[in-house]
């Protein structure tokens, strides 16, 4: 039976891939700072309460899971969030820290703590959830954009580091999701102003990330999906701005 380990999976995308793995049969532990809203996902759902920033409190609650989920197979690096969407130059400095701290740092702990575990039993598959921001700039995408392509490099980089392991590594790049409390949690709570950004559009749903995380991992041994970039139809790209005199 296949362990799925996800970050940030109380809300959103996280628990999206709780609830397709955990379908499918497999051992799923969950994990996020909201205890209540990781006891929603079920008995079939092992839930572990930890902030993925702490990376004492990671290495720990890795350490000491039961038994019949200590052996991951899969890692899903989910946790992460914008904060903000000021211009650089009005930006907050604690959001840019926590960005970093939340989206590369916590990554890193998760990832440090189980990936010598997976190339110890020459298998397993980490899968880290990007964003389209990683590669396309946008207005106020400053700090947020910059962790997503800490994501995406970080991602490439361990395929170099675990070649020869058997260890598969993935990066999936969605664009705009809807659904989600992505937009509630950049822009404080306002959540009209969230709901206000999918208006007149299909966004991607949660679940739609699910299926790409899903096919990702169900390929065959012998093949690693690097990357997955996937957006609604109704998003695509404009030309550069300019500024005229
Ligand atoms: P949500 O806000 O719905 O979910 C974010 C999850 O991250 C929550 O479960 C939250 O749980 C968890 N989280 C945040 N901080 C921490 C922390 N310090 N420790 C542990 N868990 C934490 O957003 P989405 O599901 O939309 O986003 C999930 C990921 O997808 C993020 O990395 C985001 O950047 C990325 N993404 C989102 C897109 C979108 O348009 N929605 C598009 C592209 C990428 P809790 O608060 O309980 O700790
Ligand atoms: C989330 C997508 O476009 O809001 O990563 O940055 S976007």
């Amino acid at each position: 039976m296949t362990t799925v380990f996800v970050t940030g999976a109380s809300s959103g995308f996280g628990a999206a891939f709780a609830r397709r793995f955990a379908a499918d049969g497999a051992r799923v532990v969950a994990c996020a700072r909201r205890a209540d809203r990781l006891a929603a996902l079920g008995p079939d759902v092992l839930p572990l309460v930890v902030d993925v920033r702490d990376r004492a409190a990671v290495a720990a609650a890795i350490e000491e899971l039961p038994a019949s989920h200590a052996e991951i197979d899969i890692l899903i690096n989910n946790a992460g969030l914008a904060l903000g969407m000021e211009p650089a130059h009005r930006a907050d400095l604690d959001d840019w820290e926590q960005m970093l701290d939340t989206n590369c740092r916590g990554l890193m702990n998760c990832t440090h703590a189980i990936l010598p575990g997976m190339v110890a039993r020459r298998r397993g598959h980490v899968i880290n959830i990007g964003s389209t921001a990683a590669t396309y700039p946008y207005p106020g995408g400053n700090v947020y954009g910059a962790t997503k392509a800490f994501v995406r490099q970080f991602s490439l980089n361990l395929r170099s580091d675990l070649h020869g392991t058997g260890v598969r590594v993935t990066c999936v790049e969605p664009g705009m999701v809807g659904g989600t409390e992505f937009s509630v949690v950049r822009f404080g709570g306002d959540a009209e102003r969230a709901g206000g950004l999918y208006d007149g559009m299909v966004p991607l749903t949660a679940d739609d990330i699910a299926e790409a995380v899903h096919w990702a991992a169900r390929q065959p041994p012998h093949v690693n999906v690097n990357t997955v970039e996937l957006m609604p139809v109704a998003q695509s790209f404009a030309p550069f701005q300019v500024h005229r005199q």
